[in-house]
């Protein structure tokens, strides 16, 4: 990628902290967070860090002096979202158009917006293409696919060059281990280490498509890259499903571990099965490169 300056919102998180050391080695970073989420991670040397909202003025002078922008920050826990579904509305479809206004404004080489697998809802068929229904069931669903709408709507009605990602269920090392909320691996990888046993919900039979944060950035860089992303909404997963009984067993692996599971009951409104088409994403050229045992194996030097 040539020289850019790349405003990269929520550049604190799990994802926004991979992006910022992939982009800063040949560019210019502005890291816009709020620090809301815990960060075990520092912003590299270089780095420009602004602490603040982007809802507020100051993200607009932020993206006024950006090529590019890539807007990971939102509210992301889905039962929060439940609760304080006002809230949600506020950070996630607020905040969006807060900077698409500003970038409406500015000759943007592009604008990548971080949408969620959350807009689907209950899986219909599998795999899931990008034209598979959206009927999401969470105020967080919804306010994703909102923000979506108004970036696509952006790029038709004032020509920004938006690219929309869905991501399904991405795994890092950095992702915060004391949010309840947070994902299954990172669930099982803090009890397994802990030598306690992972907690399965239902039958563990139950599958999904868990992509690692470094293939997630390897398909940010193409949507940056490629003029043909411009406009259009690409999942973001591996195509591959996996049980979330094998993923017990692969992070057991891990750890050398050969805890007993423990089942509870399935969690209410659980979707049974999630797997993406990414067809659309190959298309750019995009093949993951992380399989879930290489993926899972970096928790273990953390
Ligand atoms: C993912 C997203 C969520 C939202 C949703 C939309 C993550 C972390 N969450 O929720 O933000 O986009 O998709 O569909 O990416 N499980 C266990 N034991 C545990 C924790 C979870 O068995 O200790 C099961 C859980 O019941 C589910 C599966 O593991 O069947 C995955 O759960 P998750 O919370 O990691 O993610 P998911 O797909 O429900």
């Amino acid at each position: 990628m040539h020289s850019q300056t790349i405003l990269i919102t929520g550049g604190l998180g799990q994802v926004g902290s991979y992006l910022t050391d992939r982009f800063c080695t040949d560019n210019k970073i502005i890291v816009l967070d709020n620090t809301s989420s815990p960060c075990r991670h520092e912003v590299p040397a270089g780095v420009q860090l602004v602490v603040g909202d982007i809802q507020g003025p100051e993200a607009v002078r932020l993206v006024e002096q950006t090529d590019v922008v890539i807007h990971t920050a939102a509210q992301i826990d889905v039962n929060r979202s439940m609760e304080q579904p006002m809230f949600d509305c506020e950070n996630n479809i607020l905040g969006t158009l807060n900077l698409l206004e500003a970038a409406r404004q500015t000759n943007l080489k592009r604008f990548v917006y971080f949408s969620s697998a959350a807009v689907y809802g209950d899986t219909i068929y599998t795999p899931i293409d990008e034209n598979h229904p959206t009927q999401p069931l969470s105020p967080y669903g919804v306010s994703k696919l909102t923000g979506e709408q108004y970036a696509l709507m952006y790029h038709r009605a004032f020509n920004l060059p938006v690219s929309v990602l869905r991501p399904f269920n991405i795994y890092s090392p950095r992702q915060d281990p004391s949010n309840p909320y947070s994902g299954v691996i990172t669930k099982f990888m803090e009890k397994v280490k802990a030598g306690q046993s992972p907690i399965i919900f239902g039958d563990g039979e139950q599958t999904r498509d868990f992509i690692s944060v470094h293939d997630i950035v390897d398909l940010v860089e193409l949507l940056v890259e490629k003029d043909e992303a411009i406009g259009k909404v690409f999942n973001a997963g591996t195509g591959k499903q996996t049980s979330v009984n094998r993923l017990a067993e692969i992070v057991q692996n891990v750890f050398d571990s050969n805890l007993p599971l423990e089942y509870q009951d399935a969690r209410t409104g659980d979707i049974r099965h999630s797997v993406a088409d990414i067809s659309a994403a190959r298309t750019l050229g995009f093949t993951p490169q992380v399989s879930l045992e290489e993926g899972l194996a970096e928790f273990a030097g953390e």
